[in-house]
């Protein structure tokens, strides 16, 4: 199991070596604050990754499911950054394509976590993570068509907002809010309102960077954009993760003292 870790870790290292030479063709600035922000949320995504693979071992196995989906998660964040990066530093321009095809991949990811973590406890039917993957599709097509022209700002905007209050209804009062409120199980309530809080407070980040970038009066902003939307992705990916592993951990050792 440690050998499997370790090989993950290395094949983590070297995709991340392989993507930085294909990225730095540019420096960073020093006044580049934007760019550091891209910097930053890269590198804490590589850190996450390798520790919630090395991790993984050491929560209850009905938990481990989690643990994976997070260190995947940050994974394949950091690879996205690093190409992210790379065209800010060139061009100074939003990567808006890399950002939605890593959230197209990493929202699903999430909705899965909210999945599991409830299934870690309780048996639960697949329709709760199918529900949720049509929020986030309705979300994300609605917000990258806005973005990227295919329609006007405000009308991808009220589209992205409704696949968003969506979930928050399914994670609230359907059928995932019902099953975890129905569950004796103190862990997963735990984890259960800490993911709720995320997806409201920390998910609210991602629309007030759109309103920032797009729809303030004096047009398109690029720099409020991306330094809100990195902010955003360090709070969503890591916190969020770094929450399910505290609450595994909890979990374990509640476990091992019965
Ligand atoms: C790891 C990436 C995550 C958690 C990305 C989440 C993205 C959102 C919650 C985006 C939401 C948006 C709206 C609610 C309105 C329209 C525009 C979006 C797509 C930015």
């Amino acid at each position: 199991m440690r050998k499997l870790t370790m090989y993950a870790l290395a094949a983590v290292a070297v995709i991340g070596l392989t993507s930085s030479a294909n990225a730095a063709t540019a420096n960073l600035e020093q006044n580049d604050f934007v760019g550091i922000s891209f910097w930053i949320v890269s590198m804490a995504c590589l850190a996450a990754t390798a520790f919630f693979f090395l991790e993984r071992g050491s929560v209850a196995p009905a938990w481990r499911v989690s643990i994976t989906v997070a260190g995947l998660v940050t994974g394949i964040a950091f690879f996205h950054y690093m190409y992210m990066r790379g065209i800010w530093v060139e061009t100074g321009q939003s990567p808006t394509v890399y950002r939605y095809i890593d959230w197209l991949i990493t929202v699903p990811l999430l909705m899965l976590e909210f999945y599991f973590v409830l299934a870690a406890v309780r048996k639960v039917p697949s329709s709760v993570f199918w529900k949720l993957l049509l929020g986030t599709l309705v979300m994300l097509i609605g917000g990258y068509a806005g973005e990227a022209g295919y329609m006007s700002a405000m009308v991808g905007f009220i589209i992205g907002m409704a696949g968003w209050i969506y979930i928050l209804y399914e994670v609230f009062s359907g059928e995932a809010g019902s099953l975890a409120a129905k569950s004796g199980n103190k862990s997963l309530k735990t984890a259960f309102s800490a993911m709720r809080v995320i997806v409201t407070v920390g998910w609210a980040v991602y629309p007030l960077g759109y309103i920032f970038g797009y729809l303030t009066a004096g047009g398109a902003n690029p720099n409020t954009l991306n330094i809100i939307y990195n902010a955003a992705d360090f709070l969503n990916k890591i916190a969020f993760g770094l929450i399910i592993w505290a609450a595994a951990m909890e979990n374990t050792s509640t476990r091992a003292v019965k």
